[in-house]
């Protein structure tokens, strides 16, 4: 929580530097709010399964973010990286690790395997103009599915 609270500082200070210092500034302009890194049932492939393993990202600012070009990656180094999207202020979008079409709500990473390691991984978000780190969404070994909720 305090390495959560720290990088979210640091952004805010870096792209909002008049902002007034409040805990509405500290938040990423967009929050990985979700990572379901352990899909359903066992990890035998298949477009279904991949799918049930997805991030969650919200525009927490009041602006409209274009995402084209930024990359969303895991510890591995495996990288996503995001077709022209609009993610209007306030909204979510999910993007899911198998294939699939894309919409205003979900986006598909197009992987034939899983990407986000059941047993402990660091989701990572880059902005797409300088690949500055906005923010990033770790957890361990565990009995549960989710984090950074
Ligand atoms: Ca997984």
């Amino acid at each position: 929580m305090l390495k959560r609270l720290l990088v979210a500082t640091g952004v805010a200070v870096a792209i909002l530097p008049s902002a007034p210092t409040s805990a509405q500034a500290a938040t990423p302009v967009v929050q990985i709010v979700k990572v379901y890194y352990d899909s359903p049932g066992s990890d035998r492939g298949g477009n279904v399964s991949l799918n049930g393993e997805y991030a969650v990202l919200r525009n927490t600012s009041k602006q409209n973010i274009q995402l084209e070009k930024w990359i969303l990656r895991d510890a591995t180094g495996y990288k996503y990286r995001f077709p022209r999207f609009t993610l209007r202020s306030g909204k979510s979008v999910t993007v899911r690790s198998g294939q699939g079409t894309d919409s205003s709500t979900t986006l598909y990473w197009g992987r034939k395997w899983y990407v986000w390691n059941n047993d402990g991984d660091t989701a990572g978000l880059y902005r797409g103009s300088d690949l500055k780190k906005i923010d990033t969404c770790s957890w361990g070994r565990g009995g549960i599915s989710t984090a950074c909720q």
